[in-house]
Order: C-alpha cells, then sequence, then structure tokens
C-alpha cells in the first residue's frame, strides 16, 4: 500500500501532478486545501473561520486540518493508498498524521518534494488567479505571504521526514509531463 505526501510551495505542481499519480496508480487524494474550499462554498461554520484566514496567506488551525484528515480516512477504509496533497503542512500535523496512520494499523511510504524557486511560484499563481479567481492568487503581495508561511512553518516538515528515510524531492520547473515521469520513477522504486 502506497501512503505519500506530496509537499512543496503554494505553486509547486503539488495539485497538478496528484491529480496524474491518482489516475496512474489507483490512489485516493486528499487535498486539504480542496477540503477547505469545499466547506467555504457550502458556507459551513468551519469554511467562514477557514475563508478570512486563507485569503491573508496564512494556515488554518492545526486541530481543523487533522479533524478532517482524520474523517476522510475513516470515509475510505478500503483505499489502495492515498496521497495527501498539502498536508501536513505543519510539524504538529505530521506528528497527528503519523498517529492517525498507526491508528489504523497503515503509514506514510514517502514524501516527495516538488523544487520550485519563488520567483516561479509568484508568476504561476498570478496566472492562476487570472482564470481560477482564487482570492489567495490575487496579488504578488499575498502570494509572497504565503510563501513567507511555506518557509517559516511549513519548510520543516522535510527534516520531519528526512529522520525517518521517507524524503525525495523532483526538480519541479519544466514540462508537467517530463516532472510526472520524474515523480513515477520514485513511485515504482516505492512499489
Ligand atoms: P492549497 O490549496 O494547498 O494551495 P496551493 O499550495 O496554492 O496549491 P498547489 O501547490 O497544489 O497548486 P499547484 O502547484 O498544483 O492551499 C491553499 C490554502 O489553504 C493555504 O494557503 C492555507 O491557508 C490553507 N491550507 C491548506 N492546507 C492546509 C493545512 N494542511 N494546514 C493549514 N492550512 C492549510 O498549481 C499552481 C499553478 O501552477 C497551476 O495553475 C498549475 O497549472 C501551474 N503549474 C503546475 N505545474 C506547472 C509546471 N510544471 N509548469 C508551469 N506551470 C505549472
Amino acid at each position: 500500500m502506497l501512503n505519500i505526501v506530496l509537499f512543496g510551495p503554494p505553486g509547486a505542481g503539488k495539485g497538478t501532478q496528484s491529480a496524474r499519480l491518482i489516475e496512474k496508480y489507483g490512489l485516493v487524494h486528499l487535498s486539504t486545501g480542496d477540503l477547505l474550499r469545499t466547506e467555504i462554498t457550502a458556507g459551513t461554520e468551519l469554511g467562514l473561520k477557514a475563508k478570512g484566514l486563507m485569503d491573508a496567506g496564512i494556515l488554518v488551525p492545526d486541530e481543523v486540518v487533522i479533524g478532517m484528515i482524520d474523517n476522510k480516512l475513516s470515509q475510505n477504509p478500503d483505499a489502495g493508498g492515498f496521497i495527501f496533497d498539502g498536508f501536513p503542512r505543519t510539524i504538529p500535523q505530521a506528528e497527528a498524521l503519523d498517529k492517525l496512520m498507526e491508528g489504523r494499523g497503515i503509514s506514510i511510504s514517502s514524501m516527495i518534494a516538488l523544487e520550485v524557486e519563488e520567483k516561479e511560484l509568484i508568476s504561476r499563481l498570478l496566472l492562476r488567479g487570472q482564470s481560477s479567481g482564487r482570492p489567495d492568487d490575487q496579488n504578488e503581495e499575498l502570494i509572497a505571504q504565503r510563501v513567507k508561511e511555506y518557509n517559516n512553518k511549513t519548510a520543516p516538515v522535510a527534516s520531519y521526514y528526512k529522520s525517518q528515510n521517507k524524503f525525495h524531492s523532483v526538480y519541479g520547473i519544466g514540462e508537467i509531463d517530463h516532472i510526472f515521469g520524474q515523480l513515477c520513477l520514485i513511485m515504482d522504486n516505492l512499489a
């Protein structure tokens, strides 16, 4: 059973590559960003609280996203494996994920990081903002704030998986198909 954490800064290509990986490997996709946006669209209390933080480029509280992942794991007892996209984003989230997996007799196989320089992230997200209308993709200052949040709170999560010898990385600039091929090489070696 493959359980993969797809890692990287905002705009690195996590969502883009997850869509291809789930199709090829038959995994269940768990994106905390997508789950939070679903709550916002549905106008739930959780969504209302998360919206202000997300629109400001700030991470939502750990207990909120950990609870969402716990629910989704319970809803998919027969999954052949999972891709975690945008989760864990803090060390407490990584520790909680290990516990949630352990309680179900499974574990994370590997973290795969997409490495992309900040200049490229900003131009990709501004471009996406023109068509998606996502409030957090609308201006350079806001995107820089998300990258800052990533550098402060999320980048250390890589060390958590390095210390477990589960860390791999791929250069994330270039053709989407080529990057997908590099990810598949790692996935096939894990299988
Ligand atoms: P997310 O939805 O995870 O947002 P993201 O990081 O911007 O998405 P992603 O990185 O997947 O985008 P992609 O590269 O695929 O999070 C949004 C917010 O939700 C966070 O800021 C936070 O507030 C909150 N949140 C989510 N999870 C949380 C958690 N665990 N804890 C706390 N808060 C949480 O795509 C970017 C663009 O690049 C696309 O337009 C794509 O087409 C393009 N692209 C992709 N690959 C490319 C390539 N190789 N070349 C050129 N363009 C490419």
